[in-house]
């Protein structure tokens, strides 16, 4: 493919002493790193903007629809360099680095990152919009400008400790304010109605106004001129209520007023599995969402006219999660009270436009918001709700007559609360699982009553991710010898990969293939040796599992089987096993005290390893601090085993275990979520697949038949690792009491071992066993890596939009 680079390595040159001169009164030799950064960005930011204004004028004579995906999370990570990549400019800036003598990883180090998501959910948001922009599909990312991302963890004597991230501190080098494009979003105060020439009138009175006002980040599309942006909201007190010309009677209420402003964006929840029904939560998803819908429907105006009927052929709008879907009933309002429509003309069109994504079937991470909050704070947006429920509840008493228990299930108002997915599933014209696994989860078992209704509604698209970032950018040696094998063709068609295959049978590949991870090790152990003081030996086995700190991700699973492992090598003088270093990577919810306890009981582990001279030969456990996108990038080229250990059922779909795949990693997984189609992409020969199935799983759960202390009391290796885990070995007794007793008892009396750890031990040993001696066939051990490379192809999310856009979006592509 022909890549157009825009500026030679002359002008990028010439550029970035220009931009210190003009911004900064500096030479380069005089600029500090942070100064260099800002300048070479701007001159990258100049590039971009020139496309932008271009791409921006094409969308509007195209004159088709448009997307909206709406997301409280963005894990966008950094920009500078997948935006070189994007432009095709990264060999001119190296070139241009390597002659003004500016060191490129210290200089790529000083963007900060937004870290604005948790975790699976809104990296999911972030690559799709690399694939949009790639496949010159026009959307728009929505969310909010958080000031604070996702806090920075740092591990003291073992613990966790957050501390906030203020990635805003020293400035945005992509942001471009839009301020015009500001609109008011209302909260509480009261209604009043009045009946007038024959229609209600809902009047909003006494209600608290925020100013919305937006920021755009642009996105640049892989080697072509497209630009979309991601549109962030920032919250600002109106004008009139500024404090200074505010009269006496109202000081109180212009403070209130302020208040709320100031703290609305403040703080990205840290929560991504478990839901609270807080009052500043609600406020943040419903200002991004009402700020985003008014911002749509004025820009449908000035491009289409004052008539709304027609929304939907124009604009759709996806919701990942239930988290933006007070979108339909916002909609709803913004269609009656400002534009007249009558109920059943604003629910067409409504019920033509917004597209739902559910992202997992744990019942505690649903949303289910008081009755009473809704009430409140959001008085229109209530008594919307309680229509739309009325007539939802009237169409399934046609269909279950008298079967209240099932309708209470699928009303969106009931037991006091508001239920987010009975909303989006019942008003959305689309609803999607994210694996084919989860899709089928949500047909037979969580929305079951919903697919009999509206089964036309349902299908399954399976995640996926932007190999540009996970392969090209984060991995630039393996990338270099793809193309070098198979040409560039796999930049924009990820299933070339495929071509890979046949040269798992040429030595020299094969040769070539485990050097470049070999050097990525390297890379990753002095990485690690910068940030904690504390690297590997290249040489050994590198196990990997990062992801969210979570109970049913199991890593204490892990955990646990480390444990046993040191205690063969500590019975056993002549115990050998192909040395591993096993790292973790995990952030626990600030509130979740079982996640944060687990990772203190990897630490103790980890330390009790260390200290033994002949276990800390074979084995080293490392914690890797503040694990985020950036941290992602070295840490995945460089693992050779990837731990996907989730109880079958519970992981929608998982998105890091493809990106492992890609490069070259094997999998140690069950048969959850994307993992099946991984396993089914890959062969069964090349990834360790273990534990219980869905099937079996659900038939525990449903019929309460699985005993915890019977694993305990017939596998002595795990009873004494469990023990270990109580009697003073790790950490003063009674440190670990609650994770001992969980396993074995279960908490308030719910089921022992709800997560299945124990069940699936004996499996997941004897994968393990395997995966050992299969790495000591160092032949063996590449042609299977080369294999997941050379098979992930359909996990890259250019196929997952491709799917998105034929099936419920139906874009058409810019062309100019
Ligand atoms: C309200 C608290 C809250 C916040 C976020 C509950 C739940 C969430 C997200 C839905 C959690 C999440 O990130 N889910 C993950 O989504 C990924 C993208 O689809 C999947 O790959 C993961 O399996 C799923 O856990």
């Amino acid at each position: 493919m022909q890549q157009h680079a825009l500026l030679t390595k002359e002008e990028v040159k010439k550029s970035i002493v220009g931009k210190l001169q003009r911004h900064n009164g500096c030479s380069l030799a005089e600029a500090t790193p942070n100064q260099i950064y800002k300048a070479v960005a701007s001159t990258i930011r100049d590039q971009i903007m020139a496309k932008l204004v271009a791409a921006r004028r094409a969308i509007r004579e195209a004159n088709g629809r448009r997307l909206y995906y709406l997301s409280v999370e963005f894990l966008m990570g950094r920009s500078l360099l997948s935006n070189m990549l994007n432009l095709c400019a990264t060999s001119a800036y190296r070139e241009a680095f390597a002659e003004l003598g500016i060191d490129m990883e210290d200089l790529l180090r000083e963007e900060p990152e937004p870290g604005l998501g948790n975790g699976g959910l809104g990296r999911l948001a972030a690559c799709f919009m690399d694939s949009l922009a790639t496949l010159n599909l026009p959307a728009m990312g929505c969310t909010i400008r958080y000031e604070y991302g996702l806090f920075r963890q740092r591990i003291v004597d073992g613990q966790q400790v957050e501390l906030p991230d203020n990635w805003l501190e020293h400035g945005n080098s992509w942001e471009i304010p839009a301020p015009e494009d500001s609109v008011e979003v209302r909260f509480g105060g009261r209604l009043e109605e009045d009946w007038s020439s024959g229609e209600l009138h809902v009047r909003h009175m006494d209600y608290t106004p925020v100013i919305a006002v937006p920021y755009d980040m642009p996105v640049t599309g892989y080697d072509n001129d497209m630009v979309n942006v991601l549109r962030m909201w920032s919250a600002r007190a109106p004008k009139s209520f500024d404090l200074a010309s505010f009269g006496r009677g109202n000081y109180q209420q212009a403070l209130e007023v302020r208040g709320m402003a100031e703290v609305l964006c403040k703080v990205l929840y840290p929560e991504d599995d478990h839901f609270e029904g807080k009052q500043l939560r609600l406020s943040q998803h419903y200002f991004f969402t009402s700020a985003t819908l008014q911002f749509l429907i004025a820009e449908y105006k000035r491009e289409h006219g004052d008539d709304l009927h027609r929304l939907h052929e124009k604009v759709v709008i996806h919701i990942n999660d239930t988290h933006p879907g007070l979108a339909i009933p916002e909609m709803m309002r913004l269609l009656m009270d400002n534009e007249g429509f009558s109920w059943e003309d604003a629910e067409y069109v409504v019920t033509h436009m917004v597209a739902y994504t559910n992202h997992t079937i744990l019942s505690e991470a649903l949303e289910r918001w008081p009755e009473d909050l809704m009430r409140t704070h959001l008085p229109r947006i209530y008594q919307i709700l309680q229509e739309m429920n009325r007539r939802l509840c009237e169409r399934l008493w046609q269909r279950f007559p008298g079967d209240w228990d099932r309708i209470a299930q699928m009303a969106i108002l009931a037991y006091n609360q508001v239920h987010m997915a009975n909303l989006c599933v019942a008003y959305s014209y689309s609803v999607n699982g994210v694996s084919k696994l989860h899709g089928d989860i949500l047909k037979r078992s969580t929305f079951h009553d919903f697919h009999l209704v509206m089964p036309e509604k349902f299908s399954a698209i399976t995640n996926g991710i932007t190999h540009r970032r996970w392969l090209m950018l984060a991995n630039p040696r393996l990338s270099a010898l793809i193309t070098e094998a198979i040409g560039d063709k796999w930049h924009t068609d990820a299933e070339a990969l495929r071509e890979l295959l046949p040269l798992r049978e040429d030595a020299a590949f094969r040769e070539s293939f485990a050097r470049v991870k070999r050097e990525n090790k390297l890379r990753l152990s002095q990485w690690l040796i910068l940030n904690q003081r504390e690297g590997f030996d290249p040489d050994c086995l590198l196990d990997v599992q990062a992801k969210r700190l979570h109970e049913y991700k199991r890593q204490l699973l892990n955990a646990l089987h480390l444990l046993v492992l040191y205690n063969r090598i500590v019975d056993n003088p002549d115990y050998d096993m192909p040395p591993r270093c096993v790292i973790f990577g995990a952030k626990a919810s600030p509130g979740y005290r079982r996640a944060k306890l687990i990772i203190r009981f990897i630490n103790a582990v980890s330390d009790l390893v260390a200290r033994h001279p002949r276990a800390s030969k074979l084995l080293k456990i490392i914690f890797l601090e503040n694990y985020c996108v950036s941290a992602a990038e070295v840490l995945i080229p460089a693992a050779e085993l990837s731990q996907q250990l989730s109880t079958a059922t519970k992981e929608a779909s998982g998105t890091g275990n493809m990106k492992f795949m890609m490069n070259g990693a094997l999998t140690i997984g069950t048969l959850d979520g994307a993992n099946v189609e991984m396993d089914a992409a890959v062969g069964r020969e090349n990834i360790y697949i273990f534990g219980a199935r869905a099937g079996e799983v659900e038939a525990i759960y449903a019929g309460n038949t699985y005993q915890a202390s019977t694993v305990f009391e017939n596998n002595q290796e795990i009873r004494r690792a469990m023990t270990q885990m109580i009697d003073g070995t790790l950490a003063e007794a009674g440190v670990f009491n609650e994770l001992y007793h969980s396993l074995l008892f279960g908490d308030h009396g719910g089921m022992a071992d709800p997560y299945l750890v124990l069940k699936d031990f004996g499996s997941y040993t004897m994968a393990q066993k395997r995966i050992s001696a299969d790495y000591r066939n160092a032949d063996k051990w590449q042609r299977m890596a080369i294999a997941n490379t050379a098979c992930s192809g359909i996990f890259a999310s250019d196929r997952t939009i491709r799917e998105y856009n034929d099936n419920i979006w139906h874009l058409a592509p810019a062309r100019w």
